[in-house]
């Protein structure tokens, strides 16, 4: 199967080049994509800058140009809940954009007209996901990943969408990746490994935990593809 697998930051992804070794790659649209064969599956791998605009571009090329036929996202995500530590591994059950606000109309946080406030992950691979984690004996977390186009480093805003969204964790990226796969059809998954979480110590601890939080994530997503059919 072709499987597009993305982050944001290079260091996210490149645990992932890293691992495979091997690997082709092509310049297209601002981004460099990579292509490998992996457990008898064709990957393209790309990082796409951060926020939603340059993520929700790289999807779409992945779908679009490259024909990928489920997309996994791996990175890092600053936690919200208490049950989170640095390290901790969340997948996306659902997702939204924290930083949608037509609220002067009458409208929820977070909706957009003819779309709706979350979007949901795939269920099979949610599924596959929960397996792996119990074969490999680790924690992993499942809940509302909230997006938006701010690095929050602070406790008010953090907890303003914690409550707001229900939201456990919160990144830059994952909601509109999610409205990509969702509006064409293709099944997605979101895994992040805290890097942060989300408050006045939050750029400190992201620098330090970037990398390995990102090895983390990346190295769940690989055990899944092995584990994908065709
Ligand atoms: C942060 C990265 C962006 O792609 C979203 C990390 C981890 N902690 C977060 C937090 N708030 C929002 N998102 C996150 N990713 C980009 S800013 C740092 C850039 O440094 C998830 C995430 N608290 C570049 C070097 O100058």
């Amino acid at each position: 199967m072709k499987i597009a697998i993305m982050g944001a930051m290079r260091e996210e992804i490149e645990p992932i080049l890293n691992t495979l070794g091997e690997y082709t790659s092509e310049e297209y649209a601002g981004n460099v994509f990579y292509r490998a064969e992996y457990a008898g599956h064709e990957l393209v791998i790309a990082y796409s800058k951060i926020g939603k605009v340059f993520s929700a571009m790289t999807a779409s090329v992945m779908l679009e140009r490259y024909g990928a036929k489920v997309l996994l996202f791996s990175g890092v995500a600053g936690g919200i809940s208490k049950d989170l530590k640095i390290g901790d591994l969340i997948m996306a059950s659902k997702l939204c954009q924290h930083d949608v606000d037509i609220t002067a109309f009458g409208h929820p946080d977070g909706f957009i007209p003819e779309s709706s406030v979350m979007i949901g992950s795939d269920d099979d691979l949610r599924s596959l996901a929960s397996e792996i984690a119990v074969d490999m004996g680790i924690d992993l977390y499942e809940g509302i990943i909230a997006t938006g186009d701010q690095f929050v480093a602070s406790s008010e805003r953090k907890s303003w969408i914690g409550k707001t969204f229900h939201a456990d964790a919160l990144e830059m990226e994952g909601a509109s990746v999610a409205c990509v796969c969702h509006n064409f059809g293709v099944p997605f998954f979101v895994l992040r490994a805290i890097s942060d979480t989300a408050d006045g110590s939050a750029d400190v601890d992201f620098d330090t935990f970037l990398q390995s939080s990102a090895q983390v994530s990346a190295k769940f997503i690989l055990e899944m593809v092995k584990r994908l059919g065709d």
